[in-house]
């Protein structure tokens, strides 16, 4: 063994968010989780149920399916976020409208305990903590990821608004 594969990072434990609301949703969701899995440098520990939520801001559109899955990896932060975009590319996602409909969006929630303040990510997520299409699916399958306010996925929940819109849909 070489003194770099001796010396090679320990995985960093990770949570993503993933959300579709144009074409098949599910099958979108499918689609992402199967290329994230096929990723090298990553490894799928979790996925949680496909839930049916209501769309959150500005943007009148339809409902998403949301997911999130918790991953170990020894990708970068940013390798991480480029894999995440480089799959959304893949399922034909166009970025037009900010919040607006999209095929699938793939979002770098928590990267460890580690903190990312870089103008094209930022880790934890700022905004997850009061997303219940987030933190509904995140607790389910790490009730204890840390946010960014040092309260627990499982916290935040007990105290999120707009939980009663979504509906955890049936396994497929
Ligand atoms: N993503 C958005 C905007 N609004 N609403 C729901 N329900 N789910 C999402 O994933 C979502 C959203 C922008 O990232
Ligand atoms: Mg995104
Ligand atoms: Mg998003």
């Amino acid at each position: 063994m070489t003194i770099e594969n001796h010396m090679s990072a320990a995985p960093t434990r990770c949570a993503l968010g993933l959300g579709s609301n144009l074409g098949d949703p599910t099958a979108n969701l499918d689609d992402a989780v199967r290329r994230l899995e096929a990723t090298s440098g990553i490894t799928l520990v979790a996925r949680s149920s496909n839930y049916r939520t209501p769309p959150w801001g500005p943007v009148p559109q339809d409902d998403f399916v949301n997911i999130c899955v918790v991953i170990d990896t020894t990708l970068s932060p940013q390798d991480l976020l480029k894999r995440c975009l480089e799959i959304e590319n893949k399922l034909g996602r166009v970025r037009d409208v900010r919040w607006g409909p999209r095929v699938i969006d793939v979002d770098v929630l928590i990267y460890g305990m580690e903190t990312v303040a870089e103008p094209d990510l930022e880790v934890p997520h700022p905004r997850m903590g009061e997303r219940a299409f987030v933190l509904i699916p995140l607790a389910e399958i790490w009730p204890d990821a840390p946010l960014a306010d040092g309260r627990t996925a499982a916290a935040a929940l007990a105290t999120c608004p707009d939980q009663d819109g979504v509906v955890k849909l049936p396994e497929s």
